[in-house]
């Protein structure tokens, strides 16, 4: 398709998918199906099938045997690598069905969309390397009877379970290096964007992944996810969703098998700017880091935390900025902002909006949905005197909402940074070195942004502080987590006895 030249479109009809398992396709055959309309659109564009407990029960069962029977977990490193490079190569010729599918059924606009499925092309590139480099560790200094060995082993089954902001790019950061790592999986995503997570299933196995060692299982997350948490034959759990939601998988965990889990959940995403930042920049990368895929995205810079003195100016900056956004049809080339996902969200953030006015704080520009004719889109949105105990200071709304509070001492916008239950991201702005590092010392976040937001790539692992959840995705890290470190101790010639 000539991306660029040729205007985009809504399909006339709806693509219908099975799920899949063991390396085939199932139609939903008497299941329930779900159909997704484009909430850019409102117009039905996939047909997914409503998985049973049983099917999930079967997709298990296919990851385990694949996993027992060593077909993934036995093979040397630079075998699995080379499935990985392999699916890296088909999702760069499929980069532009995936994007087209993935805009369709999240909202989010379609250049957005491409530069996200380049992105995960990297993640597969950047894995299939990791495949070769895992490694354990021994031990030489143990005296000459002794010799220690370190040994790293893929988990075994995993489940993982994705939301719907960044279908395919969340599950990138994951697929590739739990495959590196030896493990088999079933995956449940979203309901409401599946699509692309079951041709990522049709890639892989193109590509030369064993039957069996990634199972797809669409349908809801009040069953299939909650049955995939208490699950007694999947031994890690890889769960990106709300805090609430990764709450429950902590105790459905203690009361089945204790499976491990990992855990990418909410935040509440400070902007640190000093007065000393090129403000231009940092207007514009705060600009960008709330109104980024709608916001909907867990490291949105939702808090602007800026010095007081030029704390008027450069929320009149940023307001401009927001002002100018392309908000509109997520086919439309040009469009910067796309749809918000689902109703419920659609609601979520209009209440929100709601509330910070009924609460005091000043709305300063947006607050507003958008009328296009069709879909639904809501305009960036600005508060000033917002005081931190309101609503939208404090949760997290997932939404193009952004507060502005100010600060005057570097300890004051450390502590204001720092005053939310989440640890998931922060940007600071300042041209000056020591206050950038320390803020970037003390504040609490796993990801850290200077003089930028919002940048990432294969690399860098990603995961949070405090409730933005447990463990780490991507980077050597990312492999590491799917895998169960054993220690060997091996005695080293006669034995000196115990018993005489
Ligand atoms: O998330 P859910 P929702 C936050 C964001 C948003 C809020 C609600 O604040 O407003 O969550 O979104 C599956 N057991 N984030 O309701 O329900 C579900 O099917 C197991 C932040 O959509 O957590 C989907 O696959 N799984 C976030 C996934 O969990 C369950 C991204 C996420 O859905 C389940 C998304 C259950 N009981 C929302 N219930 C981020 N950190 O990026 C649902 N699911």
């Amino acid at each position: 398709m000539d991306a660029v030249s040729k205007k985009l479109m809504p399909p006339t009809q709806p693509r219908e998918f099975g799920f899949y398992v063991d390396g085939r396709f199932i139609p939903p055959g008497k299941r329930e199906v779900f159909e997704r309309a484009s909430p850019g659109h409102d117009v039905p564009v996939t047909r997914i099938p409503k998985c049973t407990e049983d099917d999930l029960d079967v997709a298990v069962a296919s990851a385990r045997l694949a996993f027992e029977d060593r077909r993934w977990s036995g093979l040397a490193g630079g075998d699995r690598a080379a499935v990985l490079l392999k699916a890296a190569e088909i999702i760069r010729a499929r980069h532009e069905e995936i994007a087209y599918w993935e805009c369709l059924e999240n909202g989010k606009p379609i250049a957005q969309a491409r530069a996200e499925v380049g992105g995960c092309i990297g993640m597969f590139e950047y894995a299939s390397g990791l495949a070769r480099a895992l490694h354990g560790d021994s031990f030489n200094n143990l005296g000459d009877s002794m010799f220690g060995i370190v040994t790293r082993e893929p988990v075994g089954v995993v489940g993982l379970i994705t939301p719907w902001n960044f279908p395919f790019l969340i599950l990138c950061e994951r697929v590739p290096y739990i495959l590196a790592s030896g493990c088999t999986l079933v995956v449940k995503p979203s309901e409401v964007t599946s699509a692309t997570t079951l041709i990522l299933a049709e890639i892989l196995s193109e590509a030369g992944l064993p039957d069996g060692v990634m199972n797809v299982v669409t349908g809801s997350g009040s069953t299939i996810g909650q049955a995939m948490t208490e699950h007694m034959d999947i031994d890690m759990l890889s769960f990106t969703g709300s805090t609430n939601v990764g709450r429950s998988c902590v105790a459905a965990s203690g009361k089945s098998n204790f499976k491990k889990l990992g855990l990418e959940l909410g935040g509440k995403n400070p902007q640190i700017v000093f007065a000393d930042a090129d403000l231009e920049d940092a207007a514009d990368g705060v600009a960008f880091g709330i109104a980024f895929n709608t916001g909907q995205c867990c490291v949105s810079g939702s808090r602007l935390i800026v010095e007081r003195s030029v704390a008027d100016e450069f929320a009149g900056m940023v307001a401009d900025k927001l002002a100018k956004i392309r908000v509109g049809d997520p086919l439309d080339e040009q469009t910067q902002v796309g749809a918000i996902t689902t109703d419920a969200q659609n609601r979520t953030i209009m209440s929100y909006i709601e509330r910070g006015q009924k609460e005091g704080a000043t709305l300063v520009c947006g607050g507003v949905q958008l009328d296009f004719g069709q879909g639904q889109y809501i305009a960036p949105t600005l508060f000033k005197d917002v005081d931190s105990d309101m609503a939208i200071a404090k949760d997290e709304i997932f939404g193009p909402v952004l507060t502005v509070q100010s600060f005057e001492t570097v300890d004051e916008a450390i502590q204001m940074a720092n005053d939310t239950v989440y640890g998931l991201a922060a940007s600071v702005w300042t041209k000056n070195i020591d206050k950038a590092l320390m803020v970037t010392r003390q504040v609490q976040a796993g990801r850290f942004w200077v003089n930028t937001t919002l940048s990432g790539g294969p690399e860098l692992p990603l995961g949070g502080f405090k409730q933005s959840g447990w463990g780490r995705e991507a980077g050597m890290m990312g492999v590491e987590e799917y895998t169960q470190v054993k220690s060997v101790h091996i005695e080293i010639g006669k034995r000196s006895p115990w018993v005489a």
